[in-house]
């Protein structure tokens, strides 16, 4: 996956601003097998298409609860962009927080987006569960600043797991809604999704019908890009499967959610079609594709893991790219917001 090139889908821009890739990921939690294969891993290609941008947003964390240990969640979420393949000398990478613009446009994006429009987002019904009136404002807004995220540099790309699709629906028709009600035609470009690679979804190891999280309780649930070896082939002998051979058609894998999801966590990894990956174990017992796809899960995050903790060692080092990534973050988003403020009237 990683070095093929990638076909993304040509997007409405008809004022023709310069195409650029954005994508972040919280600093919340452990980052897992989700995390990489639905994003991250899918951002190294792309950085060789189109100028990119990958954030470490901060600001989305805190819409839970603050964190006690945020600037080392922080630092850790961008050494983790760096061990998977993004170059911060090609690729901007940088901490929301240190970008004022993304806070500001949140706030004229704010008036824009409407009650109803967020009303409908499944993550916030999921993320509230039964206590709406409970959590806080920003987690209702989460969509909003997502969107000004993307709209602060007119980012035309934005590579997510299959999950934040909704999200990216919503910034598509804010961005509409701006351009129609101030009458700027083309001033934000239509954000596209890229959901890339064949697992855009990796579900939970004990529930093939939930996705894999960070929030879960059970830690057997996820696969840490920080686990030892030991401890990924264990989840994965561990995790939920069915009596039953591998075997059938991909429409009749789909019946079995714990099942397909391992195959396509194995296609991922493998970089290939599942199709591919289900004729090649036709037929064997999950015993035995579990421990090909525990020697094929630790062969790719074993030295992810380890260049993590090697850059983890000179934090003074992260903190240097991190700012460096937000010098240049605010030399696109500023003057973007200018204008921004300007087409909204302000003084
Ligand atoms: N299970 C997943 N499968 C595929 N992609 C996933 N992503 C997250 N989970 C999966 C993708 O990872 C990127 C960053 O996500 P985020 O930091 O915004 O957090 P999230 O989506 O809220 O991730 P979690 O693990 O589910 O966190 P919690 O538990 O805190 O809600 C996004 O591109 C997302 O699509």
């Amino acid at each position: 996956m990683t070095d093929q090139a990638v076909q993304t889908p040509a997007t409405s821009n008809p004022a023709g601003h310069p195409e650029r890739v954005f994508s972040g990921v919280q600093p919340t939690g452990n980052l897992h097998l989700g995390n990489y294969l639905g994003a991250i891993r899918n951002w190294v290609p792309l950085q060789d298409q189109r100028p990119s941008i990958f954030c470490v947003v901060d600001l989305h964390a805190i819409t839970a609860g603050f964190e006690p240990d945020l600037a080392d969640k922080t630092r850790e979420i961008a050494a983790a962009y760096i061990a998977c393949g993004i170059d911060p000398k090609k690729s901007i990478v940088f901490p929301q927080s240190r970008v004022s613009a993304h806070a500001e446009l949140a706030w004229i994006l704010n008036c824009v987006a409407r009650i109803g429009w967020l009303d409908r987002m499944t993550q916030f019904k999921d993320k509230a569960g039964k206590h709406k009136e409970r959590v806080s404002v920003g987690l209702y807004a989460y969509p909003v600043l997502m969107a000004a995220d993307i709209l602060a540099y007119r980012a035309t790309h934005v590579p997510v797991g299959e999950d934040q699709k909704q999200h990216l629906e919503l910034a598509r028709d804010i961005a509409q809604k701006f351009n129609n009600d101030l009458n700027v035609p083309g001033f934000f470009p239509q954000p596209e999704p890229l959901i890339l690679g064949p697992t855009p979804r990796v579900m939970s190891l004990r529930d093939g019908k939930a996705k894999m999280s960070k929030s879960d309780a059970s830690d057997l649930s996820r696969i840490n890009l920080k686990d030892s070896d030991e401890e990924i082939a264990a989840k994965i002998r561990k995790a939920r499967t069915d009596p039953e051979p591998i075997g059938g058609t991909m429409e009749e894998m789909d019946a079995r959610p714990e099942a397909s999801n391992l195959l396509g966590i194995y296609a991922a990894l493998a970089g290939k079609p599942k199709a591919d990956i289900l004729e090649q174990f036709e037929g064997a017992q999950f015993s035995t594709f579990k421990n090909e796809l525990a020697d094929l899960a630790v062969s790719v995050l074993g030295p992810i893991r380890q260049r993590m903790a090697a850059l983890l060692t000179d934090k003074a080092e992260i903190d240097r790219v991190l700012e460096d990534g937000a010098a240049r973050a605010r030399a696109i988003a500023m003057p973007i917001l200018a204008e921004t403020r300007k087409a909204a009237g302000f003084l």
